[in-house]
């Protein structure tokens, strides 16, 4: 079975839930984990590069990491394209070049380039008209080479602050489109924005969720809605590895050496582990005399 239909087989048992990963290294902690994807976060490879989430970054260093992603776990990757790096010719371009990469899934969202990344109070939230954004979704399943690549249309509608009935209108028109999920985004502190959006969806295709500022809603209360496929939990390895390295970092400077530190952070043999490195040296046995 292709990755994609891994994910769609995952969607339509009833949730599919996806970790950010900013690196091979997230991706297959993820993986030992027992997430079902791999959420290829912009945001969290911004961070990981040390720059805002704000289109800095170009689509080609996304791209290698999100390949590198790919090559080295066997989830499904979803990539997140934010707004495609252009117009629907550069959406056609790119969303070419990440299902070559192996990507499973891509999430194309309907801000202005360059934008504004989504959780930030007092972000520069502008979306681009609706007949604008169906064409860039058009435009990538067009190019699609496996008719099973899934296709995710994010509407930010809410994050804009233009309430609930743009916020349906546009992700009506995005599975009209051929949207094989709509990506619904709140920055609200509650999931009540997002309770009521998910209430009112009457649309043909399953919904997906990135509930960062409002973690009380898990996943048995979205699976009880019944039209919610995909939760992508987007920025927790990102918040893991800072958590982690702050306090080791602080430690060693705090105590003056590595002796107390070394006790609580893994053997370097666990990295060795998560290098594969017992598969080289197999390798060396087999083919070097
Ligand atoms: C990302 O992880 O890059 C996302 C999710 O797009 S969010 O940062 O919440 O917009
Ligand atoms: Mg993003």
């Amino acid at each position: 079975m292709s990755r994609a239909a891994q994910l769609r087989a995952r969607i339509a048992a009833g949730l599919a839930h996806a970790m950010s990963a900013h690196n091979p290294l997230s991706a297959r902690l993820a993986e030992e984990a027992g997430f079902d994807a791999i959420w290829a976060s912009g945001f969290e490879l911004s961070a990981a590069y040390g720059v805002p989430d704000a289109s800095l970054l170009s689509y080609g260093q996304h791209l290698e990491m999100t390949r590198a992603m790919a090559e080295q776990t066997a989830l499904p990757v979803i990539a997140d394209l934010d707004t495609g790096y252009g117009n629907a010719v550069n959406v056609m371009h790119v969303v070419g070049a990440y299902e070559r990469a192996g990507v499973a899934a891509v999430v194309i969202e309907d801000k202005r380039f360059p934008k504004d990344t989504s959780l930030l109070a007092g972000g520069r939230q502008e979306l681009v008209g609706t007949e604008e954004f169906t064409g860039k979704i058009a435009a990538a399943l067009s190019v699609r080479r496996d008719a099973g690549f899934v296709v995710i249309a994010r509407t930010e509608a809410l994050i804009a602050g233009l309430g609930q009935g743009e916020a349906l209108a546009r992700a009506r028109a995005y599975a009209a489109a051929g949207a094989d999920l709509v990506l619904v985004h709140s920055k609200q502190r509650t999931p009540d924005e997002v309770m009521a959006f998910i209430a009112a969806w009457d649309g043909p295709v399953p919904l997906a969720l990135v509930p960062t500022l409002y973690p009380d809603l898990d996943e048995a209360r979205m699976r009880a809605t019944g039209k919610v496929g995909l939760v992508i939990y987007g920025n927790h390895a990102i918040r893991a590895a800072v958590t982690a390295m702050q306090a080791v970092f602080r430690r060693i400077r705090a105590e003056g050496g590595i002796a107390g530190a070394d006790r609580d952070i893994v053997a370097v043999e666990e990295i060795f582990r998560l290098q594969r490195v017992a598969e080289m040296k197999a390798a060396e046995r087999r083919f070097i005399p």
